[in-house]
């Protein structure tokens, strides 16, 4: 396709909910076209509504059945429904897809119902931001529910399944510690539990197991309902229906699913950010020539991943870690004279407080985007005091970490003798810690974490 009008008439389909469009505009974003962003920004206003329902479970639940009634039963009504069948183990040509199609035919034929399967591809962002795009495109062509089916493996599903504004999931009797290998992620997110094949043997086992399972949840919120269905013959889709609704008009006067939306959003920033800084690292610094370089010197334990990243990051001109100096500090007999003295410099100094857990009261003066900390001990046991004895002057160099936790933990497997193995309150409501003057060239370091915006 080319350029800004082919994109405009693209989108202009998209939006009046031509299947056609439709289906060559989720290739573009699938393929990682470069038009697709262009198309994407074109459709987003008007994206947003439509409700996203997840439907997963282990292969051969019946979820392909129940989506296909559930689409019977939303046509009646006269409702319009997007499908997307994820499913990264089986590309097109695949059984199950097929199966599907086959399954599906009878609504494929029908201007209200779109049908589309999505497969991993290999560009940056993956299956889940795939298929956000194609969300956003279903929901720009006004399609009023859109079913979602995945089998709820890997992490990639889950994202997917925990991002829709209803989560169906569906289990069958008689498959044994079926609830308990679910488990992991996908129980958690469930807003529906359905118990399909409910035609068949162990269905009250199975009930109980998930109930047992509910009542182990802590959470504030309803429990999540439990729906019997017999997907083949029809029996209590009405009924899966009719819960999806009333969660539905529950959430959405709760601000419940508002929240969702919004943190589905964030989750497509982030994803866009890292997918941005990613291309930018691939093609700046990690570019396949220096990425052999870089892992031959970590083979040769030259050089350790974190340090890696820092220079890979350095690169990019962007900076390793926020650290810095945050300040120097300044023992002094006589905290009155060195506000004189630091103020005859031209600095003016800030407001004394006293730090009773050090037994020294403080003030700090600014020098640029760094400070001077001046400190008086309040007590003949105060380690300033203790210090002043034998000389005055610079005290401590403290610097500025991002994570105080991560900083000490590694900072003791290299065997750096610390005064604090665990961070104590500091001054200004920060955690610091204090590592020997042994371990760093004679002066005494405090390592302070940024756990509240710097003063300006
Ligand atoms: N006995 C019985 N079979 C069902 C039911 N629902 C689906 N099936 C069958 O189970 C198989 C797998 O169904 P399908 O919808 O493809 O499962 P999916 O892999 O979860 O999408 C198919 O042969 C269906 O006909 C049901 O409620 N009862
Ligand atoms: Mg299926």
């Amino acid at each position: 396709m080319g350029g800004a009008q082919g994109i405009d008439d693209l989108a202009r389909g998209v939006r009046a909910g031509d299947e056609r469009a439709l289906a060559r505009a989720i290739s573009l974003v699938e393929d990682g076209h470069p038009d697709a962003r262009g198309l994407l920004a074109a459709v987003f206003p008007h994206a947003g509504t439509g409700l996203v329902v997840g439907v997963t479970g282990p292969p051969g639940a019946g979820k392909s059945s129940l989506v296909d009634r559930l689409t019977a039963r939303l046509r009646e009504q006269g409702r319009t429904v997007g499908i997307v069948a994820v499913d990264p183990t089986s590309p097109f040509s695949g059984g199950a897809i097929l199966g599907d199609r086959i399954r599906m035919q009878a609504h494929a034929t029908d201007p209200g119902v779109f049908i589309r399967s999505m497969a991993t591809r290999g560009h940056l962002g993956g299956l889940a931001a795939a298929t956000d795009q194609a969300l956003t495109l279903l929901q720009a062509s006004g399609k009023e529910v859109i079913l979602v089916e995945t089998v709820g493996v890997g992490q990639d599903e889950v994202d997917i399944v925990g991002s829709a504004d209803v989560s169906i999931v569906v289990l069958v009797p008689g498959l044994g510690d079926e609830v308990q290998a679910l488990k992991a992620g996908i129980m958690e997110i469930a807003d529906v539990f359905v118990v399909n094949k409910a035609d068949r043997d162990g269905v009250e086992s199975l009930l109980a197991e998930i109930e047992a399972m509910l009542s182990l949840s802590d959470s504030d919120e309803p429990p999540p309902r439990i729906v019997r269905t017999v997907a083949v013959e029809d029996r209590g889709t009405t009924e899966l229906l009719e819960a999806l609704d009333e969660l539905h008009r529950r959430t959405e006067a709760s601000g419940a699913l508002a929240g969702r939306r919004r943190h589905r959003l964030q989750r497509q920033l982030e994803r866009a950010v890292r997918e941005r800084l990613m291309g930018h690292a691939f093609q700046r610094v990690l570019a396949p020539g220096e990425v052999e370089k870089t892992v031959a010197r970590m083979v040769d334990r030259v050089i350790d991943p974190y340090a890696a990243a820092d220079e890979a990051v350095e690169k990019m001109g962007l900076p390793a870690t926020s650290r810095r100096i945050d300040h120097l500090g300044i023992a002094v007999a006589s905290l009155a004279e060195a506000v004189k003295s630091w103020e005859a410099l031209g600095f003016p100094v800030g407001e004394t407080h006293d730090v009773p857990t050090e037994k020294v009261r403080a003030a700090f003066l600014a020098v640029g985007e760094s400070r001077l900390e001046l400190l008086e001990p309040t007590a003949p046991s105060s380690a300033i005091a203790r210090f002043l004895e034998k000389r005055s002057g610079l005290h401590h160099v403290c610097i500025l970490v991002d994570d105080l936790d991560a900083t000490l933990a590694e900072m003791k497997t290299r065997g750096v003798e610390l005064v604090d193995e665990v961070p104590r309150p500091g001054a200004e409501g920060c955690r610091v810690a204090f590592v020997h003057p042994r371990a760093a060239t004679g002066v005494l370091l405090e390592l302070k974490e940024k756990t509240k915006p710097p003063e300006p």
